[in-house]
């Protein structure tokens, strides 16, 4: 298949950062489920550092309140944490508007959170309630919300790439100045997906910011004994995309990147490449016994936790007081709570229910075409 329009290949010159305007939003939240929230900083720049921060705490928070709960087995199946990813995950949503797309992985919490979709939804669906994005039948690895425009949570490694490929593709031939932000891994690099997704972005010159958090293993699998070239935005910018790496562990520069890159996407520029240079401080998942890495590596990059360093950047600059920090601290620590309780509250699909939605309830002859 080929696009009708084949405008010509992009080049490798980083676009300057525009002034980024915010799309029409996707409609308020009718059942607590949550809404793509404006991420348009404020003029004099301080409240939006201190959004950022707030968005990164309600991450860690709720992991971390997500290991309790998996442990007292509320939660069950895969679990994979982003502790220590925060500012990847922080930093790209606020450069999206509410109309772009995303489509992610299965460590893929804190994208969801950050784009918008409730803490109550993303815990029952966690527990497998019906209350959940997926009435439960997706769980951590499957967060998926429509009107957020979140595709999902896939456990596919690569799997997203072809997805987001296909969105921008309809964008790109409804002449919809749009972006879909598509997440993965360093592993995804290895899957022929990737090339395929790569090279056929770059040939129709589709809307698409290709964003790798690279935090250097797929599963026990370090990046230099499965890829022969490590630099991923370099192996990236083979494709004639538009690529550069960035230290994934600072939310500001996180943002700043990905603000460059979408307002070159949406303006026609055709697909970028961002490489997050990032760490996951807890093992691959829950039960991994995570024994291929060296503590001390771990213990350097905590050094490096984005939280704590935007917290003293801030405090530093007069911007966040004690009290400021403590009233954050309250608020997530209450929102987790809430969450919890909605979750727990929540319900289990009735088995009666269990074939629902295996095949469409409706005839295709009456959608509408
Ligand atoms: C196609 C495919 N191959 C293998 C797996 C098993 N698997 C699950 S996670 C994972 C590692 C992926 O690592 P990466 O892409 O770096 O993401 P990270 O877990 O580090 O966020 C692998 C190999 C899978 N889910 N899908
Ligand atoms: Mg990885």
């Amino acid at each position: 298949m080929t696009p009708a329009r084949r405008p010509g290949r992009g080049t490798n010159r980083v676009a300057v950062a525009a002034p980024v305007g915010t799309g029409p939003h996707v409609p308020g939240p009718t059942d607590g489920r949550g809404a793509a929230p404006s991420w348009e900083p404020a003029a004099d720049g301080r409240d939006h550092r201190v959004r950022l921060l707030r968005e990164m705490l309600r991450i860690r928070r709720f992991e971390e309140r997500c290991v309790e709960l998996y442990s007292g087995s509320a939660i069950r199946g895969f679990l994979h944490l982003a502790i220590g990813e925060e500012a990847c995950a922080v930093g790209v949503m606020a450069a999206l508007t509410g109309d772009d797309a995303v489509v992610t992985t299965y460590r893929e919490h804190g994208h969801a959170l950050a784009r918008g979709i409730s803490m109550r939804a993303t815990l029952a669906e966690l527990e497998g309630k019906i209350e959940g994005t997926s009435r439960g039948r997706g769980g951590s690895m499957h967060i998926f919300d429509a009107r957020t425009r979140f595709y999902g949570g896939n456990a596919i490694v690569g799997g997203g790439l072809p997805l987001a490929v296909g969105l921008a593709l309809a964008d790109h031939l409804r002449d919809q100045q749009r972006v879909t932000a598509c997440l993965f891994g360093d592993g995804a690099v290895a899957e022929g997906e990737f090339h395929e997704s790569m090279n056929l972005a770059a040939l129709w010159h589709l809307p698409v910011l290709f964003v790798c958090e690279n935090n250097r293993y797929a599963m026990g699998t370090a990046l230099a004994r499965a890829q022969s070239e490590t630099d991923l935005a370099l192996r990236a910018s083979s494709y004639r995309m538009p690529a550069w790496a960035v230290d994934g562990m600072d939310v500001l520069a996180v943002e700043e990147a990905a603000r460059q890159a979408a307002t070159a996407v949406r303006g026609g520029g055709g697909p970028h490449f961002l490489e997050l240079r990032t760490y996951r401080f807890r093992a691959h998942s829950m039960y991994d016994p995570d024994l291929y890495r060296d503590k001390a590596e771990i213990e350097r990059w905590k050094e490096r936790d984005p939280i704590p360093a935007l917290v003293s950047r801030l405090s530093a600059e007069g911007a966040l007081g004690d009290e400021d920090q403590e009233r954050l601290e309250r608020d997530v620590q209450a929102e987790v709570d809430d969450a919890v309780a909605f979750a727990e509250a929540g319900t289990l699909e009735p088995v009666a229910d269990l074939q629902r939605f295996v095949v469409s309830e409706r005839h295709p002859s009456e959608d509408t075409p």
